[in-house]
């Protein structure tokens, strides 16, 4: 079944907002687009490396990152439904100018390109994305409020990863759905239906560079996991790809846990709150897992800033509720 298809299905069953399609039809055709681009990179002038710039947070912009904004943004600016976005390339919130957009219901949170300093030695990326209602006036220009919405509210919420093939698994709050992209087509076919992550698994995923510079109760719940006195009696495999979305992904079919925790170089964790932890955390909590901050659910945090960062636990229930019983 074709991803609109089951759009379609769903909106009759469960009287989803028809206005929510044109949102999600331009996620696939800028991500097919992005897809594309990804898979011919080396080939095409301009197109791999650094832009020469940073992002507002300070990071190298890769070419990549700016085409991919640009790819999305003009998609959601066109297609009627999104008054609004906020990206992780773009400082400020961008609310769209005409008299449609105005009127339009919907504000999406995004992070174009996510992992893209692997994009240069052919590893997998991905996009991650957050839809809202919008909380301001109908006919009004977006605002920042309208952004900074709780992850709990999101009416949609999911990501494309751009690996060996290319996966659109997304969520409206009625389990999580995975469609695979067929290239000879260009379309989004069900491939995953109905994905539930595995109450726990032998996989840890976590940048241990980083372990002598985390709180203690990081690297107590790191060393449960590589001792012989844990769950399975023998340490767990340890897998870090350093793309949240592949990472991420390999959490939801295969079990597992990914930590990002506060370090000295983060003090609020490395991964922002707004398009990629909140996004991850309802689709992790729609398939049966968890998503905290090692202390706190991920959804229940209420945002004050369009680029803030939190701490993140995601994964498997039993592995997230384990390691937030090594933290005080
Ligand atoms: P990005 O959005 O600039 O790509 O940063 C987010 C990425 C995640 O995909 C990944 O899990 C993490 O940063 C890797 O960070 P580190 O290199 O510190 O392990
Ligand atoms: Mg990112």
């Amino acid at each position: 079944m074709t991803f609109h298809d089951y759009f379609a299905k769903a909106q009759s069953i469960k009287g989803l907002d028809k206005a929510l399609w044109p949102v999600l039809e331009s996620i696939t055709s800028a991500s097919v687009k992005v897809s594309h681009d990804l898979q011919k990179a080396a080939l095409l002038d301009g197109v791999l490396g650094a832009q020469g710039g940073q992002n507002i947070q300070g990071e190298e912009q890769q070419k990549l990152d700016v085409i991919a904004d640009i790819a999305f943004i003009n998609a959601f600016e066109n297609c009627g439904s999104v008054a609004g976005i906020g990206s992780e390339e773009n400082e400020a919130h961008l609310a769209f100018d005409t008299e449609k957009t105005k009127s339009a219901s919907y504000v999406v949170l995004f992070d174009p390109l996510d992992g893209s300093s692997n994009i240069d030695v052919n590893v997998s990326v991905g996009t991650i994305f957050s839809i809202y209602k919008r909380t301001s006036k109908y006919g009004q220009a977006a605002t920042l409020e309208d952004m900074l919405q709780a992850g709990g509210k999101q009416t949609v919420a999911g990501y494309v990863l751009y690996g060996t093939s290319t996966m659109l698994v997304l969520s409206w709050g009625d389990g999580v759905q995975g469609f695979t992209l067929d290239p000879s087509s260009g379309t989004f076919i069900l491939s995953h239906s109905n994905m539930r992550m595995p109450e726990s698994s032998r996989l840890y995923s976590m940048n241990e560079g980083n372990i002598k510079e985390c709180e203690p109760g990081v690297a107590a719940y790191i060393a449960f996991c590589q001792s012989k006195e844990n769950d399975y009696n023998g340490p767990y495999s340890g897998r870090y790809i350093g793309s949240l979305v592949a990472d991420f992904h390999r959490s939801l079919i295969k079990g597992g846990i990914y930590i990002y925790p506060n370090v000295p170089a983060a003090p609020k964790g490395r991964l922002r709150l707004l398009y990629e932890c909140n996004p991850l955390a309802f689709i992790a909590e729609q398939a049966g897992g968890l998503a905290t901050t090692g202390r706190k659910r991920i959804l229940e945090i209420e945002p004050e800033a369009l680029h803030e960062r939190a701490p993140l636990f995601i994964g498997s229930k039993n592995m997230v509720e384990k390691a937030m019983s090594f933290l005080n």
